[in-house]
């Protein structure tokens, strides 16, 4: 079977405010908007991402972390193969809050992997919030690979979706010959 291009599904999750939108942005668009409109439903966005010899879609979808809108987005989590799971690193109550978005993935998409990603790093106070250590533990029950990132100054996001991009094809793209 040769998957020339295959596409995958990726779901932004955590709560409001983390920088689930403003991520998708930085790696799709590379720019960083100060004033991020609050996501209303859904937004859409794709990107190819090179593996070695493959070449893969990312169909990122970022969804509305308000709570009024968590009912609405159960169904959009159908088919993920990867949830991303947000969370801001000077706030841990914002990555202990993922468990619940975690189980309402797993709820839809029993076996959906997950990546936990620390955001705003630009603003990390020395000593405060999560440390990469705290993240890396509390990512083990979930076998999930941890990245800390900055939307606003662009680090750490475009090494986040090539591990994805990676994980991905390592996963589901077989190898041609
Ligand atoms: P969400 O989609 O998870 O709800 P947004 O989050 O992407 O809308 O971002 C929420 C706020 O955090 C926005 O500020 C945005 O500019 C800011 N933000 C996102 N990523 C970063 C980052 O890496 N560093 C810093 N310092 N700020 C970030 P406003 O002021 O519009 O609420
Ligand atoms: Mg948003």
């Amino acid at each position: 079977m040769t998957t020339r291009n295959p596409i995958f599904k990726v779901a932004l999750i955590g709560e409001g405010g983390v920088g689930k939108t403003s991520i998708a942005v930085r790696y799709t668009e590379d720019r960083f908007d100060q004033q991020m409109k609050m996501t209303i439903g859904v937004n859409f966005a794709t990107k190819k991402v090179q593996v070695e010899n493959s070449e893969i879609t990312l169909l990122i979808w970022d969804l509305g972390g308000q709570p009024r809108f968590q009912d609405v987005v159960m169904d959009y989590f159908r088919g993920s193969k990867i949830g991303i799971a947000v969370y801001e690193v000077s706030r841990s109550f914002t990555m202990h809050r993922l468990d619940d978005w975690i189980s309402r993935l797993h709820s839809s998409v029993p076996n959906c992997d997950i990546f936990l990603v620390g955001n705003k790093i630009d603003e990390r106070l020395p000593g405060m919030g999560v440390s990469l250590e705290e993240a890396q533990e509390y990512a083990k029950k979930y076998n999930a690979q941890v990245f800390e990132v900055s939307a606003k100054t662009g680090q750490g996001v475009p090494e986040m979706f090539n591990a994805v991009g990676k994980f991905l094809a390592d996963r589901y793209v077989k190898p041609q010959f």
